[in-house]
Parts: C-alpha cells; sequence; structure tokens
C-alpha cells in the first residue's frame, strides 16, 4: 500500500471562490485523492484557508467586521461549499491556525541561524493620518508604466507590472484617502533566496516526469531578471504571524507579521497538526518528517500556474534552508486558466459562477463532471453555456444514466428487482469484457499520471462500451427468444453499474454513491481482474431502481443562466 499526501493551493479567506478557481487546484487534487483511495492507498489530502495578507484585512473592512471574526465565519462557509461539492479532504485547515503561527515563526528561525534571513532597513511609505506604514494594497496610485489611477502599491491590474508603492505617481491610502505620505524608515527581514538560487536550479534540473507547464515558469523565474531576488518577508500589518516573539533572534519588530506568501505553503505542514488536534489521527510527522517515514510518501500539489514560482522556489527555498528533514514535493500538477464565456472569471467584478451559485442551480457532480473533462491542462479552456448543456446532456443523462436507467427497469419489468441467472457469458460479452479490460488499464494510467482530461475520455469510452453493448445485445428483443440469454445480458448490465459506480466515483462521487445503494452493494473494490470484476453481483442479489441519475439541461435554462451570470455578482 503506497502513501500519498495531497495538497490543493490554499484558496484565499476572502470570498467564495469561482469555478475557475476550483478546477486548477482543490477539483483536480480531490479527484487525485479519490482515484488513490480507490486504489486502496492511504492518502492523506490537505487543504485550508489562506488568513492572513492584505486582501483579508480589507475584506473584513469592508464586510465591517473584526479581521478574526471575518475569518472565522468565511472558513466555515468556505468549508461547507467544499463539503457540498465533494472535497474531501482529510483536514480544512486555517493558515492562521496556533500551529501554523508556531511553525512559521520556528522556520524563520532556522533559516536566521542558517544566515538566509537578515535584517535590511528601508524606506517606506508612512501615512501620518493613519497611523500607519502603508503595504501592497494599502495604498493605491497612478501607474508610472500604463497610467492606470488604481494600480495598487503592489501591482497594477491593468498592465499587470509588478510594482514597488514608491513607484506610484499621486500614491494615497486606501484606508483613508490621504495623500500626505511620506517615506519613513523602517527594517524589515529578507529571504535571502539568491544564495539558495544554485541548490534550487539543481533541484529542478532533476525533476522526472513535471509537467511542462510547471517546470518551464520555474526556469523562467530561476533565471528571468526578476527571478530570484531577495525577497522581503514582514509587513506592516496587525492580522497576521507576529514577527516579534518569545525567543526570536531579532528585535524592534513589533507590529510587524510575515507575509503571506510566506506561511501560505507552511499551512500545508501545519495542518496536518490541525489534523491531530481535531482529533482525526495521531501521527502527522510520518507524513512530513523524513526522518519518521516520509520518505516513503508521494507528496503530490495541485494549483494554478500563477502559483508555480512559490511552489518551485519559495516554499522549497524554506524547506531546503532550514535543513531540517521536511518532505519536499514529488510532483507539482499545474494548471492553465479556465475562461468565461468569451473573457475572465473575475472576482471583484463577479463575472461567472462561483461555487455557491453553483451548486443552487445544479447537483456537484454535474460541475465536476464538465469541470475535470474540460480541465485547462494544455492551453486554458473556456467554459460556454453550450458546451456545459451539450456535454451533460450527451455524457452524463445520455450514456451514463440512461444506461442505468434502461437495464434496471428492464429487469424490474421482466423479471425482478434481483439479479436473473441466466446462462453463461457469450462471445458478445466477453467482446465488452476484453475492449474494459484494455480501457481501464488505461484509465488507470492517465490517473496515474494526473491527465485529467484523458482520463475523463476514457471514463466517458467505458460508459459508451456499455450502451453499445446494451444496443446490440438487445435484451428487450433476446427476452422474447430466449429469455435465459437475455436474463444474462442483463446479468452483466447490473454488474456493469456497480464497475461503473466504483470507476466513475472519483469524477461524480454522488452519483456513483447513489449507484452502489441501488445495487446493494458496500463492496467498492478497484477492479483487477474485468471478468471478476463483472460477476461481483451474483444471480439473485437484490437491487433496486434508482431515481434518475441525471437530467437534462434544457435550452430555456441554459438562456436562463447565460443571462444571469454574465452580470455582476451582487
Ligand atoms: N491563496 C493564491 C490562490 O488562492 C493563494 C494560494 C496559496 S498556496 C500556499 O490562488
Ligand atoms: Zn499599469
Amino acid at each position: 500500500m503506497a502513501r500519498i499526501l495531497i495538497t490543493s493551493a490554499i484558496p484565499y479567506i476572502n470570498g467564495i471562490k469561482h469555478l475557475g478557481n476550483l478546477v486548477g487546484s482543490q477539483l483536480p487534487a480531490d479527484l487525485f485523492a479519490r482515484y488513490q483511495r480507490g486504489r486502496g492507498n492511504e492518502v492523506m489530502y490537505l487543504c485550508a484557508t489562506d488568513e492572513h495578507g492584505t486582501p483579508a484585512e480589507l475584506a473584513a473592512a469592508k464586510a465591517g467586521k473584526p479581521v478574526a471574526e471575518y475569518c472565522a465565519e468565511m472558513h466555515g462557509v468556505q468549508a461547507d461549499i467544499a463539503t457540498r461539492f465533494g472535497l474531501s479532504f482529510d483536514h480544512f485547515g486555517r493558515s492562521s491556525s496556533p500551529q501554523n503561527h508556531k511553525l512559521t515563526q520556528h522556520l524563520a528561525v532556522k533559516l536566521f541561524e542558517n544566515g538566509l534571513i537578515e535584517e535590511r532597513a528601508e524606506t517606506q511609505m508612512y501615512s501620518p493620518t493613519d497611523g500607519r506604514f502603508l503595504p501592497d494594497r494599502y495604498i493605491e496610485g497612478t501607474c508610472p508604466n500604463c497610467g492606470y489611477e488604481s494600480a495598487r502599491g503592489d501591482q497594477c491590474d491593468n498592465c499587470t507590472k509588478q510594482l514597488d508603492p514608491i513607484d506610484l505617481i499621486n500614491p494615497r491610502s486606501t484606508v483613508s484617502g490621504a495623500t500626505d505620505l511620506e517615506m519613513r524608515e523602517t527594517k524589515h527581514l529578507y529571504l535571502l533566496q539568491s544564495k539558495m538560487k544554485d541548490q534550487l536550479e539543481e533541484w529542478i534540473d532533476t525533476r522526472e516526469g513535471w509537467p511542462l507547464l510547471t517546470t518551464s515558469i520555474a526556469k523562467k523565474w530561476l533565471t528571468d531578471g526578476d527571478g530570484l531576488q531577495d525577497r522581503g518577508i514582514t509587513r506592516d500589518l496587525n492580522w497576521g504571524i507576529p514577527v516579534q516573539f518569545d525567543g526570536a533572534p531579532w528585535s524592534g519588530m513589533d507590529g510587524k507579521v510575515f507575509y503571506v506568501w510566506f506561511d501560505a505553503p507552511i499551512e500545508y505542514i501545519a495542518c496536518a497538526l490541525e489534523w491531530v488536534e481535531a482529533g482525526k489521527g495521531t501521527d502527522w510527522e510520518r507524513w512530513w518528517c523524513t526522518d519518521k517515514g516520509a520518505s516513503d510518501v508521494t507528496y503530490v500539489q495541485f494549483m494554478g500556474k500563477d502559483n508555480v514560482p512559490f511552489h518551485t522556489l519559495s516554499f522549497p527555498a524554506t524547506i531546503l534552508g532550514s535543513e531540517e528533514p521536511w518532505k519536499l514535493v514529488d510532483f507539482i500538477k499545474s494548471f492553465n486558466y479556465l475562461n468565461y464565456d468569451g473573457g475572465q472569471f473575475s472576482t471583484s467584478r463577479g463575472r461567472g459562477v462561483f461555487m455557491d451559485q453553483a451548486l443552487e442551480i445544479l447537483p456537484a457532480d454535474y460541475w465536476r463532471w464538465w469541470l475535470l473533462s474540460h480541465a485547462p491542462e494544455s492551453s486554458d479552456s473556456e467554459f460556454t453555456w453550450d458546451n456545459f448543456q451539450a456535454s451533460v446532456n450527451k455524457d452524463l443523462a445520455d450514456v451514463l444514466g440512461n444506461f442505468v436507467s434502461r437495464v434496471t427497469k428492464f429487469c424490474r419489468s421482466k423479471f425482478s428487482e434481483a439479479v436473473p441467472q441466466g446462462g453463461a457469458y457469450g462471445a458478445q460479452e466477453q467482446a465488452v469484457i476484453d475492449e474494459l479490460s484494455t480501457r481501464i488499464r488505461a484509465y488507470e494510467a492517465h490517473m496515474e499520471a494526473m491527465e485529467v482530461r484523458k482520463a475523463a475520455q476514457e471514463l466517458r469510452a467505458i460508459w459508451v462500451a456499455g450502451n453499445e453493448y446494451l444496443q446490440s445485445a438487445a435484451p428487450w428483443a433476446t427476452f422474447k427468444e430466449d429469455p435465459v440469454q437475455a436474463a444474462a445480458q442483463v446479468r452483466l448490465g447490473l454488474n456493469l453499474i456497480r464497475l461503473y459506480a466504483v470507476l466513475s466515483a472519483p469524477f461524480i462521487p454522488f452519483a456513483s454513491a447513489q449507484m452502489l445503494t441501488a445495487m446493494g452493494v458496500e463492496d467498492a473494490q478497484w477492479p483487477g481482474d474485468v471478468a471478476e470484476a463483472l460477476s461481483a453481483l451474483p444471480a439473485s442479489h437484490a437491487f433496486t431502481v434508482p431515481d434518475n441519475l441525471f437530467r437534462k439541461i434544457t435550452d430555456d435554462e441554459r438562456e436562463d443562466w447565460q443571462a444571469r451570470f454574465a452580470g455582476v455578482r451582487t
């Protein structure tokens, strides 16, 4: 039994995620986790909310709530939606947890002791009106590059240029609007990433079989001018992990917290400690400490391409630089962007479908199937309502749903709600078994390789094979001349439903559970020998006809939804 550690990029706390966020991280990670559990492997799938940084503080201020209260509430909201989407985290933690505070401070000390963190004096924008320094999004002004008037301190949203607050023309505080800003001397901790460049480059160069998307982004950052610069890892904010604490090897850092991108990936580890605290397990070290068993673990991370630099360079710099035996990632699966109906999903403009809205209109499996079968792997992909309607109606309703319904209803009407005995399987049945044997092994290979679209295609072909068999065997016709043979055909059909439930569970877990319940089985054993798997349900085994598994999306609905989600989310 292999042990597999899986993390997906941890979503920011400020608001509900859209489907583009979901398909680039949590959903494919869940697919992989469910598949690996299905294969009988031991899986630890960790995710959390990313609760620090200016976005959290600003969102809380906008909601008129203290930031701690806002984060606690939004964590609950996100956890609930994740459950309803079937995201099977072993734990859904919080980057603001005491465990993460402690571990982040611990790692900073280690890095300092190893000469990889130093204090640097710098001048920064200070607002006397607000009585504070103005980091990142606390400051806005005109972009020196494109003239956009609402560029933020860290980046221009219009031309995407990375900025420093002092670059802004006519800067103003986003807290108070004050413009009487001044430069003040302060000091910050810097992570000396440049010292780690060779080590990181060697590590990246020796990763075998990593997706090109992942390694090309990492290499670009390593070699570009902007590349692996030393990076300020502290900020003048109230909310976050304090830089000044008992036993800190520096002083004068009161009122500062660690930069959100320093502590967020550390939460992957801290999350396992939260898992222990939540009483879900005891031994977290065998997942994370290579001297305590984690060297046997395969660790896979899932994320959108914008997060790749932080996971290929910054977080490994923290891990390697600590010189402690932490588990390093073995494989990074990254995704391009999913666009929405001719443009981009936009959280700030509320464009596109958000996770809560998606579940208001259709069950999770419809979304899971479409998103995963159209995952933006080799390039960006696009959600359109036409395409969504077509996939759902064809793949889920016409192929899988219809198969289940025809087999179970026919059996009930001509035999009973129990598997009929019938004769032995003949040549036609053997042909299906052969085809499925090949296809199931291909499906497994795609899943192992995390080729999400290819796996979906193969699964669809597996469903189609059953439908085609049913169509050509036509038990309703056979029944008239040879009820014994018809019974064998139905017996195969019912066994196929069980097999489909097992194979499809990673993609559509809710429908899969419904199918298993209808077939009256608890044994969801992954198929080894396909012939054997297709005789798992013996004659006279009782089943029930399930409710329609999938309904079709009508043209009216499609038009309604397209209009409803084009505008601004209120
Ligand atoms: N919260 C960005 C994002 O949600 C960030 C990921 C952190 S992963 C450690 O896309
Ligand atoms: Zn600009």
